[in-house]
């Protein structure tokens, strides 16, 4: 296991329910610890095991859901 947390912007939100969209999606993704998202900055943190789950795979699910990961 080996744990990482990272913090990058994350563009297309408008609004405190595309904060929910995200923060859920993610939480709900396996190998993810914990995901939070700051609206006022636009930016989403994120702890997980990059055992399980790699950058690539997490920029792929949030593209999936209307929004763009910037690293
Ligand atoms: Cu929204």
């Amino acid at each position: 296991m080996v744990r990482v947390k990272e913090t990058y912007p994350v563009l297309g939100m408008t609004c405190a329910s595309c904060v929910r969209k995200i923060e859920t999606v993610l939480n709900k993704t396996k190998g993810v610890t914990e995901a939070t998202v700051n609206f006022a900055t636009e930016k989403v943190t994120i702890e997980y095991d990059n055992d399980k789950l790699n950058l690539d795979e997490i920029k792929k699910i949030i593209k999936s859901i209307g929004y763009e990961l910037i690293t």
